[in-house]
C-alpha cells in the first residue's frame, strides 16, 4: 500500500495549547506522525514515499489567497511587530456581533494583532516558525495520494500532518490550518470530472469541510462524530444541517453518544455508508481521525485497535478508490497500530491485534 508522509511535519511543533482554560502541553505533536510512521515502517506492506511539491494552486481552489498569505508571512511579522514568541496566538477573534457589517466592506485588517483573530477561531493551534512549510508538506501528501488514486490505485494514504478537517475556507484551529482532505477532494472532483465523496471519521466534527463544500453538488460530506451538543467543536455537526443550495442534500451528519463501543458504531458507519453508496462517488476521500479510540485522552468513544480494523473493511466494502488522510488520533502509544489496524482492514488483511 503507498504511503505518502513528509519529515517537513516537524517544523511545526508549539510549546504549548491553549485548551479547557489551561496553558498545557499540546495534544497535536510531532510524535504523533513519527509513531505513525514508525508502526508502518515496520510492516513491508506498506511502502513510504515521500510526497511531490504542489504548490498554491490547488490549495487556493479552496482557501482564502489571503489566508495563504497570511500563514507565509504571519509568525515572522508576530516577531517584528509585537515581540518575539515561539507560539503565536490570537487574543481578539473578529466576532461578527461585534459591529454590524462585520466581514462585508473593510475586509482583512492591517495590523498582526488583528489579522490572528481575523482568520482564526479559536486557542489550541498556535503558529509556530515552521508551521506555514509543515501545513504546505500535509497537502503535499494529501494531493499525491489522490494523484496516486487517479492514476488506478484502489487505496492510497497520506499521514497529513498538522490535520485539516477544522479548517474552513477562510478560518484555521482545531489544530488544523489547510484542509487537507477538502483540497484533495476538490482537486480529484475537478480532475475527473466526477463525484466526490468525503468520509469523516474524526471523533470531532469536520466543521471545515462541510463548510467548504456545503452547497456543492460535486462533493459530498458524510461525518461520524462525538454529538456537538458535549463535543467540540460545538457549533456545528447536527443532524439538521444537510446542506443549502445546489448541495441542498449532500452533508449528512451523524452526532455519536458518549460510550459508543464498536458494534454501535459499526451499526452507524454502515448507515452512513448506505448514504456514501446513493451518492454513488467515483472517489471517497477518508478523514482519518483515531480519536474515537477507547484509550484517547480527550474523547469519549469506545472503538478498539481491532475495531478500527473492522471500520476499514467496511469502508472497503463499498468498493470504490479511497485516498485516506490523517486527521486526529491523540492516545500517542496506540495511534500506529490503530491507523494500520485500518489500513489494513481496508485492504482485506486479517485484523491481527486485540
Ligand atoms: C484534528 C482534531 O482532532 N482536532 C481536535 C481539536 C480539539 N481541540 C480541543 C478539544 C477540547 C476538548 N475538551 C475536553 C477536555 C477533556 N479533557
Ligand atoms: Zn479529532
Amino acid at each position: 500500500m503507498r504511503v505518502f508522509a513528509s519529515p517537513r511535519h516537524q517544523l511545526h511543533d508549539p510549546d504549548h495549547e491553549i485548551e479547557a482554560s489551561r496553558l498545557q502541553q499540546p495534544f497535536e505533536h510531532p510524535g504523533r506522525a513519527e509513531a505513525i510512521r514508525a508502526a508502518l515502517a515496520a510492516d513491508e506492506r506498506f511502502v513510504i514515499a515521500e510526497p511531490d511539491e504542489w504548490g498554491t494552486g490547488p490549495i487556493e481552489a479552496v482557501h482564502d489567497p489571503g489566508l495563504v498569505r497570511f500563514f507565509a508571512s504571519a509568525w515572522e511579522e508576530y516577531q517584528r511587530d509585537v515581540h518575539p514568541a515561539h507560539d503565536v496566538v490570537p487574543d481578539v477573534f473578529a466576532h461578527r456581533r461585534l459591529r454590524a457589517g462585520m466581514g462585508d466592506g473593510r475586509g482583512e485588517p492591517a495590523t498582526i494583532a488583528a489579522r490572528l483573530g481575523w482568520w482564526c477561531f479559536e486557542t489550541t493551534t498556535p503558529l509556530t516558525a515552521g508551521t506555514y512549510e509543515a501545513a504546505r508538506s500535509a497537502v503535499d501528501s494529501a494531493l499525491s495520494a489522490a494523484r496516486c488514486v487517479l492514476d488506478g490505485e484502489s487505496l492510497a494514504y497520506g499521514l497529513c500532518r498538522p490535520p485539516g478537517h477544522h479548517a474552513t475556507d477562510s478560518l484555521y484551529g482545531g489544530y488544523c490550518f489547510f484542509n487537507n482532505a477538502a483540497i484533495a477532494a476538490a482537486y480529484i472532483a475537478a480532475e475527473s470530472g466526477g463525484r466526490v465523496a468525503v468520509l469523516d471519521v474524526d471523533y470531532h466534527h469536520g466543521n471545515g469541510t462541510q463548510q467548504i463544500f456545503y452547497e456543492r453538488d460535486d462533493v459530498a460530506f458524510v461525518s461520524l462524530h462525538g454529538d456537538p451538543a458535549r463535543a467540540y467543536p460545538y457549533h456545528t455537526g447536527f443532524a439538521d444541517e444537510t446542506g443549502a443550495g445546489r448541495g441542498a442534500g449532500s452533508t449528512y451528519n451523524v452526532p455519536l453518544p458518549a460510550g459508543t463501543d464498536d458494534d454501535a458504531y459499526l451499526a452507524a458507519l454502515d448507515r452512513a455508508l448506505t448514504t456514501v453508496d446513493a451518492l454513488d462517488p467515483a472517489v471517497v476521500v477518508v478523514s482519518l481521525g483515531v480519536d474515537t479510540y477507547a484509550g484517547d485522552p480527550m474523547c469519549d468513544l469506545e472503538v478498539t485497535t481491532r475495531g478500527f480494523g473492522r471500520c476499514g473493511q467496511a469502508v472497503a466494502a463499498l468498493g470504490r478508490p479511497l485516498v485516506v488522510l490523517q486527521e486526529g488520533g491523540y492516545a500517542d502509544d496506540a495511534i500506529g497500530a490503530n491507523v494500520s489496524s485500518w489500513l489494513l482492514g481496508a485492504v482485506g488483511e486479517a485484523v491481527s491485534s486485540p
